[in-house]
């Protein structure tokens, strides 16, 4: 029997759920934290539902497709030399950290690329399977980057979108990479590249035009066939007033004062969370913290650092050391500056329900984000969507995408430690009128470009951009 087709076709490496296995042995799916995960859903309910081709994590398992909460999800299974070259490998050890101005050193690795080749052509082949006729497919992130091409090979009628939630880095980093054409030619298959922000867009139709020698001009790459394709920005963001429901509910208003409680009322709470990795710049902040402290500008009666590191990628070597180095730092930290029943860092190595996350928004007086870069970062944008009161202080990296938006941020290097003190001090200090007065302009922001904006922005350009027949060649192309 043929298999069911859809008119809208999700391609992510993760499925939006996780496998888990209760006290009683019975096995149940359970939704996975995570950026994509969070942004996705939304756009799929107001689409009618649409299909979601993902791995649902594990080696090895054949698993059926099925529906999850009014989702329709088919897993695709992985092997264990896949999830080693494909998922650990190449996406997460050579892209990553290429992708995410070296903050660690990429490995490159023959057998690593063979394998990503491999599950981009078998998520490739199963989006084809799956889409009706001329139905739209879109495809997530930097470890699908051939599946455009691949997809339009089998099937020349889609639409194919691709979005690219981390950074897209400049020529000079990318160009290290050996399969660097392949790549671009990978994702010259889509009708419309979309980016985080217009500097990524920029440095890809550069690459393109200077790598694969095709025609460009501003945002348009002409192909030798005839097609368009664009490459733009659009800014991903959160369901925010899902989270500000939430953290207006009685539950979470509670819970954060139990929180709140539970440290010990002290007279600020600063907060971190960031799934465990070495570009969120967790070990600087923390160090930038202590340091306040051991100079006495802050005291732990008055003050607290609660740091949420979600585990991650934790078969990779360096996430390994990067837990190992952080642990060592926190324990030491605490050895030296904390007292009996007051820590000076409240270390949490776990992942949490979303109401508990808001709830820690809503306990957090000051919120710390420092990455030294990431493509978007929505626990920013998150915490600004908490702040019902207009209360709260953000410290963000300029080195986030969410500092392009979120200006009224205490906007700091991460690479510069005392200038990231001297924020954290200021931030502490503030008058609650300063305070009010940057998180409105913030939480204005964010209201209006929401996920489901995001979502809507994207499709609509897909639709413009991908008729085939639009956007004849201006005259003059650089
Ligand atoms: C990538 C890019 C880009 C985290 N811990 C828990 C939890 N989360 C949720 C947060 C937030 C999301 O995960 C994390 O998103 P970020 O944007 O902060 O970071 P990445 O995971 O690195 O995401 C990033 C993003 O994709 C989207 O395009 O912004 O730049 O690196 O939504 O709330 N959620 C729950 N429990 C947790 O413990 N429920």
């Amino acid at each position: 029997m043929a298999p069911v087709t859809h008119d809208l076709v999700i391609v992510a490496n993760r499925l939006p759920v996780d496998r888990e296995t209760l006290p009683s042995g019975r096995k149940v799916w359970r939704r996975s934290p995570g950026g994509l995960v969070t942004a996705i859903e939304p756009v799929m309910r107001t689409h009618g539902g649409g299909v979601w081709i993902g791995w649902p994590g594990g080696a090895g398992q054949k698993l059926k497709p099925f529906e999850d909460d009014g989702l329709s999800l088919v897993p695709m299974s992985m092997s264990q030399d896949e999830i080693e070259g494909h998922y650990e490998g190449f996406s997460n050890a050579t892209l990553w950290p290429l992708y995410h101005d070296l903050v660690a050193k990429p490995e490159f690795h023959r057998e690593w690329w063979d394998e990503y080749v491999k599950v981009n052509r078998r998520f490739a082949e199963k989006a084809a399977e799956l889409a009706a006729k001329n139905a739209t497919v879109w495809v997530h992130d930097y470890q699908l980057q051939l599946v455009p091409q691949m997809l339009r090979d089998l099937r020349p009628d889609l639409r194919i979108g691709f979005y690219l939630h981390i950074p897209f880095p400049p020529a000079e980093l990318f160009q290290q990479l050996p399969w660097r054409r392949q790549l671009l030619e990978g994702l010259l298959g889509a009708d419309l590249v979309g980016f985080q922000l217009p500097e990524a867009a920029a440095n890809f139709v550069r690459l393109v035009r200077q790598r694969v020698g095709h025609k460009t001009h501003r945002d348009l790459v002409y192909l030798p066939d005839g097609r368009t394709v664009r490459a733009a920005a659009f800014p991903i963001s959160i369901d925010s007033a899902g989270f500000e429901e939430l953290a207006r509910s009685g539950q979470v208003v509670q819970r954060a004062k139990e929180i709140r409680e539970a440290l010990g009322n002290p007279r600020r709470i600063f907060l971190g969370i960031d799934r465990l990795d070495y570009t969120k710049g967790i070990y600087a902040r923390l160090r930038a913290f202590s340091e306040l402290m051991r100079d006495g500008h802050l005291d732990v009666e008055d003050a607290v650092f609660v740091q949420v590191a979600v585990p991650s990628r934790e078969q990779v070597e360096q996430y390994r050391i990067l837990r190992d180095d952080i642990e060592r730092l926190v324990g030491r930290i605490n050895g030296d500056l904390g007292r009996i029943g007051r820590p000076a860092i409240s270390y949490l190595h776990t992942s949490y329900p979303r109401d508990e996350m808001a709830a820690l928004y809503r306990a957090a007086d000051i919120m710390v984000v420092t990455p030294y870069r990431d493509g978007m970062n929505l626990v920013a944008k998150e915490y600004v969507a908490c702040r019902v009161e207009e209360d709260g202080a953000l410290v963000l990296s300029e080195f986030a995408g969410a500092a392009e938006e979120l200006k009224q941020a205490w906007l700091v290097n991460p690479y510069d430690i005392n200038g990231m003190k001297s924020a954290l001090l200021d931030a502490y200090a503030a008058e609650p009128k300063e305070l009010t007065r940057r998180m409105r302009a913030m939480r204005k922001t964010i209201s209006q470009h929401d996920v489901k904006a995001w979502a809507a922005s994207f499709m609509t350009e897909l639709e413009d951009v991908g008729g085939h027949t639009k956007n004849p060649r201006p005259a003059t192309r650089s």
